[in-house]
Formats: C-alpha cells, structure tokens, sequence
C-alpha cells in the first residue's frame, strides 16, 4: 500500500472479494473510484417518492459561492448535516440557514442504499450524516472543484444519479489534470474513496430531455461523512 494523502491509501480495491456469479456491475474508474451501474434503480421510486416532503421542509436554493457567482445547480440537503456555501464559505451546519430549523432526517431508504453502495465498493461501515440533494435543470452545470469541507479524508462519498443523463468530469489531483468523461445515467452509483477521494470533478451541462422519473431534470444525491466518528 502506497501512502497518498493525508494517510490515504492506494490499493483499496486490491482486497475485493471476486464476483460470485454473474457480471460485476463494478467499473473501476480510478483507484477508489468505481461505479455502480444500476445499482440504485430498483430503489429509485422509493427515493424520488421521499423528496417532497424533504423538500416541503428544506425547499430548493440556488446558492451563493464566496466569490458571489450564484450556482446554477439547485440544492437542499438531509441528515444531521448539510452543505451550504454563502459569502463567508463553505461548510456544513446542523441547521438549514433558510430558516434555523434542522435539516430533515435521512429516509431510511437513503441510509441503506449509500451503506449498502458503499460496502459494494469495499467501504465497509459507511454511516452517512449528510446528503445534499442537487437539480440540474437541462443546461446545468458544475464546474471542476474538490469535496474538501469533510473532515474524515478516509471516508468514501457515495453518489447517486436519478433522472436526465449527465456527462460526468472525473479529474486527477491537479486542476490541470485532464479529466475522464463518465455517462451516468438514471439509477448509476458511484463510490469515490481512497486515492481518488480529492480527485477534481465537475459535470458538464445537462442536455434538453425528459425523463419518466424525474420530468426534466437530472437529480444527484451525495452522501458524505462530514463530521468525525
Ligand atoms: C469525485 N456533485 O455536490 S457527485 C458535489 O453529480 C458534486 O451532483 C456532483 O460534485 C453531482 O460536490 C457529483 C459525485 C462526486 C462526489 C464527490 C467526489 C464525485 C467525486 C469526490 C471526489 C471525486
Ligand atoms: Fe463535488
């Protein structure tokens, strides 16, 4: 195992079990990096059927970076903890600043796809406290940034496609690194952990289209350890 950084390791995956039987749904991207394909399909009405409440008590938000650019991404989050960005920074807060209640509770059905997403890749005992909610809307984008704001470099982030398709940037550890392009469709996973858990990623602008799931809009969930165990 080759230390990366911050105590990161290479070599992960060079543990998981062979497939039993059957395609392996496990694509390696990077090292760390593997998507699931379809692996949240059959849960995905559970998920989609969940958002309106969620959303009822932590509505949409297009936030603001610290540079004052607002993004084009729409965001809300659920769990203990949830990602907001304003003039100040970025962070996570307990409560939603849209009005100082706490974010909603994690469905159920969130926990157990992102453990059961994560033990898939290798991360066993992935305990989920945030998950922020992205829409895209057709001509949405999300420029090349870094997940910094967690405090546990060690622990995966899961990430969950529902809805239009969106052409994924996968980077290296440099800005300048060229990126991989990725097609995640409706129902795709991926688990980014290890050495590609500070890798620079983005999506490129959503396409026109409609999709029975979601209507006109490509819906990500992200599920991050944000605080310490
Ligand atoms: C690769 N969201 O919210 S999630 C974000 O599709 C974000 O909404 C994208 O990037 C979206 O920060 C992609 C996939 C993702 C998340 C974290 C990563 C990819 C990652 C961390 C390292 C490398
Ligand atoms: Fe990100």
């Amino acid at each position: 195992m080759t230390p990366v950084l911050h105590g990161v390791t290479a070599g992960l995956f060079d543990e998981l079990p062979e497939p039993d039987a059957g395609a392996d749904i496990r694509l390696a991207l990077g090292p760390g990096a593997r998507v699931l394909r379809g692996l949240a399909r059959a849960d995905a009405p559970a998920l989609l059927v969940a958002l309106p409440a969620l959303l009822a008590a932590s509505p949409w938000r297009h936030l603001v970076t610290p540079g004052g650019q607002r993004m084009s991404v729409a965001m809300t989050n659920c769990g203990p903890l949830g990602w907001v960005s304003d003039r100040r920074g970025y962070r996570y807060t307990a409560l939603d600043p849209l009005h100082g209640a706490p974010w909603p509770a994690m469905p159920a059905v969130f926990i157990a796809l992102a453990e059961r997403a994560a033990a898939t890749a290798g991360f066993n005992g992935f305990a989920p406290d945030a998950c922020l909610i992205n829409r895209y809307a057709p001509g949405t984008r999300l420029s090349l940034h870094q997940d910094r704001d967690e405090q546990d470099m060690r622990q995966p982030i899961v990430s969950v496609s529902l809805g239009l398709p969106a052409v994924f940037l996968f980077g290296g550890l440099a800005r300048s690194d060229k990126p991989q392009r990725v097609a995640l469709q409706h129902g795709d996973v991926v688990v980014w952990g290890g050495a590609s858990r500070l890798a620079f990623h983005g999506v490129m602008p959503v396409a026109d289209g409609a999709h029975p799931a979601t209507g006109d809009c490509r819906i990500n969930l992200t599920f991050r350890r944000a605080a310490a165990e």
